[in-house]
């Protein structure tokens, strides 16, 4: 499959990373109706080889956001269904087959921190900055922000960067939970491929779980949690591949918990 203005790549020895690059560097990544189109396809088609992903930009920055180009002719209809086919994208990215890994750089700002924050880790470079200008553009987020972003930094914060315009460099976003990684400039790309072999190793199960029950567990009362955390844990150490994880470990031919 080709597509205009991202890459679809493969790595590892039995291609269990995808790695999906947004090629449009002229334009800061910013997203098209065919960008938002494009990751959809691309996360409904991933092959069964695939373990985990990475989502990349090309240039000096991961992604400015909506292509405000596009907005200038829609009405109100072609607004709501603009930004339910945004939610239904990045629905793909968080709730697809494999657990996605960000590796960010630049301008991480508006719909494409809506991207970013669908993802299941963010690794920031130095270079990292973190704005949602929809405030000051007269409109609102429609990428699904409003959902995501506080889960990650609270309302409060996400009121005060669309009221304010109020821009978070790479260490301050790393410290309100923007981000899970902070690595020197240049390297985000190089870590977050490094963390997406390593989650590829996983038994798909636990991926799995980690994936679709946590942040539903997450959003239950705690009885209803404590009883779906049971479930997820019966069903996971009931497959065969745990049995044989936890076999390992017992007669040492599995690695210990190393101090970092
Ligand atoms: C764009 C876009 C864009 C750049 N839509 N064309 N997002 C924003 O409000 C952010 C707008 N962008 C910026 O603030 C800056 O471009 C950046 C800080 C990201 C980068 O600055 P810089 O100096 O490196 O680049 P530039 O010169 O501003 O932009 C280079 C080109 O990209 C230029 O086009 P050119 O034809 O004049 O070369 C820009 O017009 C173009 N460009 N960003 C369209 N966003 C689901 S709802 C989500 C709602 C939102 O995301 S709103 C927030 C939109």
């Amino acid at each position: 499959m080709s597509f205009t203005d991202i890459q679809l790549e493969y790595h590892g020895e039995q291609s269990q990373v995808a790695i999906i690059r947004l090629t449009r560097a002229a334009k800061r990544n910013a997203l098209n109706d065919g960008l938002i189109a494009a990751l959809r396809q691309i996360f409904e088609t991933l092959p069964a080889t695939v373990r985990a992903a990475v989502i990349d930009g090309d240039g000096e920055h991961f992604c400015a956001g909506l292509d405000l180009s596009e907005l200038q002719e829609r009405d109100a209809g072609q607004g709501l269904m603009h930004s339910r086919g945004w939610h239904t994208a990045l629905d793909r990215v968080q709730s697809g087959p494999v657990p996605v890994i960000a590796a960010l750089h630049g301008a991480v700002v508006g719909g494409g921190l809506e991207l970013a924050s669908a993802c299941h880790i963010r690794v920031a470079d130095d270079t990292t900055f973190y704005a949602l200008p929809e405030g000051s553009r007269g409109i609102f987020v429609g990428g699904g922000g409003s959902v995501r972003i506080p889960k990650l930094i609270g309302v409060a914060r996400m009121t005060d960067m669309m009221l304010t315009g109020r821009v978070y460099n790479a260490a301050d976003g790393e410290r309100i939970g923007l981000a899970q990684y902070l690595v020197p400039a240049g390297q985000a790309f190089t870590k977050a491929l490094e963390l997406a072999l390593r989650v590829a190793q996983n038994a798909p199960l636990t991926n799995y779980a980690l994936m679709h029950a946590l942040p539903r567990i997450a959003e239950q009362n705690a009885d209803h949690g404590f009883f779906t955390e049971a479930m997820m844990a019966g069903i996971a150490q009931s497959a065969p591949e745990a049995k044989e994880r936890v076999r390992a470990f017992l007669e040492g031919r599995a690695a210990k918990v190393q101090k970092s």
